[in-house]
């Protein structure tokens, strides 16, 4: 079979499966069992401007190799640099979090970290390295907090103290997301230090509809970016800060899941978010706007049912780009390092839907191009960060996930 046809075929399948998300898309379980074609494109909608869809096909001259730092680790989730070059990695369903070396040694977990409820989307997430490391020691975490009337989601912070048993001390936990409800899906969970000092934590919306409907409300967590100080604090130019009934962490609204986030050479700060049937979206977000769900959007529901009336609609904003069919995304990078010259200002994308690496070639804040890589065969794409030399590394979603490293052939 050619491998157009067979690409074609698999697209097809990938996607049929998802009548739950939560086992197709974006579930502990990869299993995508096929069933019946479907029709290569599900938005009702057409694109807002050209270009907003469907890039046209861009090829890398450069050519990469692929080693495998380390395995073993059951579906990890995160990859964040210390200074000296060893990396921490989370695993999502245990909890578990590792030091591991450039050469891949592997610490034993990490002491000292709160229980996760790591069912289906929830667990142990996102993993960074405070600014001022060097001196502080701090750590920050995403996690699926359990909680006396359901979950969700919280940011922990503690320092890290190593040893034969490396172990987390002064925990605190400076974020809850609120309120709290009994949902294991759309967790969100991507945190993203500004030079200015404040953290972004991305959250989602919690996929069942109680949650939904709160996306775009102010006095709710579910569907925002917020933006706090690291010691749990609100920064007093935060949008909503003063508003009667607002919660003041808000700094945008209106999003389903926002898996991936990464500031630009501007530090702007990009997310893309898990969206509908054909409506992934990648956003510029901005501090105070509307990003539209569920009220706008491309797709519509796994099942096959509308959910909008509309992809555009007054004071909202429309995404810079979205997937239709949809790559499922996990993590982002912005490439901004020496070791592939062409790639600068690229952003990768992991791909969980089509086992894919998706490089976007940007230009005025447009997408001018979009390529598929394939580093890690046929596995699910979890992690994309750079590393502190440039060269990109990644995590699969398995159940013997890998960190793997992706440096110029
Ligand atoms: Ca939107």
């Amino acid at each position: 079979m050619r491998p157009s046809v067979l690409s074609s075929l698999l697209t097809c399948v990938m996607l049929l499966l998802p009548e739950r998300e939560a086992r197709a898309r974006d579930a502990t379980n990869p299993s995508e069992p096929g069933v019946a074609p479907a029709a290569a494109t599900a938005s009702p909608f057409p694109p807002a401007f050209p270009g907003q869809t469907n890039a046209p096909a861009v090829t890398s001259q450069t050519r990469f190799q692929v080693t495998q730092v380390a395995s073993g680790f059951k579906y990890p989730w995160a990859i964040a640099f210390l200074p000296d070059r060893r990396m921490l990695v989370t695993e999502k369903p245990t909890g578990n979090l590792f030091i591991v070396t450039p050469e891949g040694a592997k610490s034993p977990p990490i002491a000292g970290l709160p229980p996760v409820d790591g069912r289906d989307q929830g667990g142990l997430l996102d993993v960074e390295v405070a600014p001022d490391f060097a001196t502080s020691r701090l750590i920050y975490w995403t996690y699926y907090e359990p909680r006396a009337a359901g979950n969700g989601l919280a940011v922990g912070k503690g320092k890290l103290k190593e040893g034969a048993q490396p172990r987390i001390e002064a925990l605190r936990i400076i974020f809850r997301m609120k309120p709290t409800l009994d949902s294991t899906m759309h967790a969100g969970g991507r945190l993203v230090f500004h030079p200015d000092g404040t953290l972004f934590v991305t959250l989602g919306e919690r996929s069942i509809l109680p949650g939904r409907v709160q996306a775009r409300q102010l006095s709710s967590h579910f569907g925002k970016t917020v933006r706090i100080n690291p010691d749990g604090t609100v920064p007093a130019d935060n949008p909503f800060v003063g508003r009667v009934g607002a919660r003041p962490e808000i700094y945008s609204r209106g999003h389903r899941n926002v898996l991936a986030a990464a500031l630009d050479g501007q530090n702007r700060l990009w997310e893309v978010e898990m969206g509908p049937l054909g409506g992934d979206e990648l956003n510029l977000v901005e501090s105070g706007k509307d990003y539209g769900w569920p009220t706008i959007g491309y797709g519509r529901e796994y099942s096959g049912a509308p959910i909008h009336d509309s992809a555009q609609g007054p004071g909202m904003e429309q995404p810079v780009y979205f997937w239709d069919p949809v790559i499922a995304p996990s993590g982002m990078a912005i490439y901004s390092g020496k070791l592939f010259p062409e790639w600068k200002g690229n952003f990768f994308i992991g791909a969980l839907a089509g086992h894919a690496l998706v490089r976007l070639v940007m230009k005025n804040d447009r997408v001018q191009g979009e390529e598929r890589l394939k580093p890690a065969g046929n596995a699910r794409i979890r992690e994309v960060v750079e590393g502190p030399e440039g060269a990109l590394y990644l995590l699969t979603d398995e159940p013997n996930g890998r960190l793997l490293k992706m440096t110029p052939r």
